[in-house]
């Protein structure tokens, strides 16, 4: 019996590359420490509250992501004597939106740049027909404000997607806001390609089928990366390589099209 031949359109097609969707706090921007934690403690200083979230306490709270839940989580799991007001609610939402707009003054300032080559892959990314979006916990309006900061108000329109913050009821590592932005794009998982930061953007990713690059931070270095494609400790620039800490990049020194390209390929394979 001879071996059965499919028809071409009965063979598996390998999927094409089509879009990248970025995380966006410790990604496009090394923005948590320096930055939301920053505008948090600017924040509880208006309201007359004696907390102040150091280094240490906040990279433990980021374990919880989402501004307003991390504060409940502190107000729950580190405070030992606090008098919670009748509309905890409502408090927090209040005490949220002052650090919002801490954090918003923050951007407007310039204190808080794109890291190493997100503005270079953005943009070859861009001409090289790719779709882009972004799926972050974070707000619209800190997302879209750090874009318009950032790359300028015009770049904004390259984002065919920008899933932010409450649009999903379960944030990350919930794979919620990937399932949505995957939605909106009208494109499968196999078509795209995420960047995150923390081990908790990871799971979120892989949990709705996207193959996730990594580009650690300080604060996220020593996490669990396991299925990453590839961890890197920065999408690298020609006059700055990355370096590999997960993974192989073949040779490669930033990340561009054309390494993005191989490693989809290598995913799907
Ligand atoms: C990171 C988060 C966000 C920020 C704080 O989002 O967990 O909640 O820490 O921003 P991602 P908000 O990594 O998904 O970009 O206070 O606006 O939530």
């Amino acid at each position: 019996m001879g071996k059965k031949v499919f028809p071409e359109n009965n063979r598996m097609k390998k999927a094409e590359l089509k879009a990248l969707i970025f995380d966006v706090d410790g990604t496009l921007t090394d923005n948590e420490v320096h930055g939301h934690r920053v505008a948090f403690n600017l924040a509880f200083q208006d309201a007359g509250l004696d907390w102040f979230w150091d280094v240490e306490i906040y990279e433990r709270l980021l374990e919880v992501f989402g501004g307003k839940e991390r504060i409940r989580y502190y107000i729950e799991d580190f405070l030992t004597h606090f008098n919670a007001p009748k509309d905890l609610d409502g408090f927090i939402l209040d005490l949220h939106k002052s650090k919002t707009a801490h954090y918003l003054a923050l951007l407007k300032s310039g204190a808080l740049p794109l890291r190493p080559g997100v503005a270079r892959l953005i943009r070859e990314a861009r001409a090289a027909g790719l779709r882009l979006a972004i799926a972050s916990t974070t707000t619209l309006e800190n997302a879209e404000l750090l874009i318009k900061m950032s790359l300028g108000e015009e770049c904004l329109e390259w984002f065919d997607v920008m899933a932010c913050g409450d649009v999903v009821a379960n944030k990350k590592p919930a794979p919620d806001i990937y399932l949505y932005a995957l939605e909106q794009l009208g494109l499968p998982a196999a078509e795209c390609l995420v960047f995150e930061d923390t081990g908790a953007g990871l799971v979120s990713a892989q949990a709705a089928g996207l193959t996730t690059v990594i580009t650690v931070n300080d604060s996220t270095r020593d996490e669990d990366f396991s299925g990453a494609a590839i961890v890197l400790d920065q999408l690298g620039e020609p006059e700055q390589g990355f370096e590999v800490m997960q993974g192989d990049a073949g040779g490669a020194t930033l990340v561009d099209v054309e390494l993005l390209r191989r490693i989809h390929r290598k995913s799907a394979a």
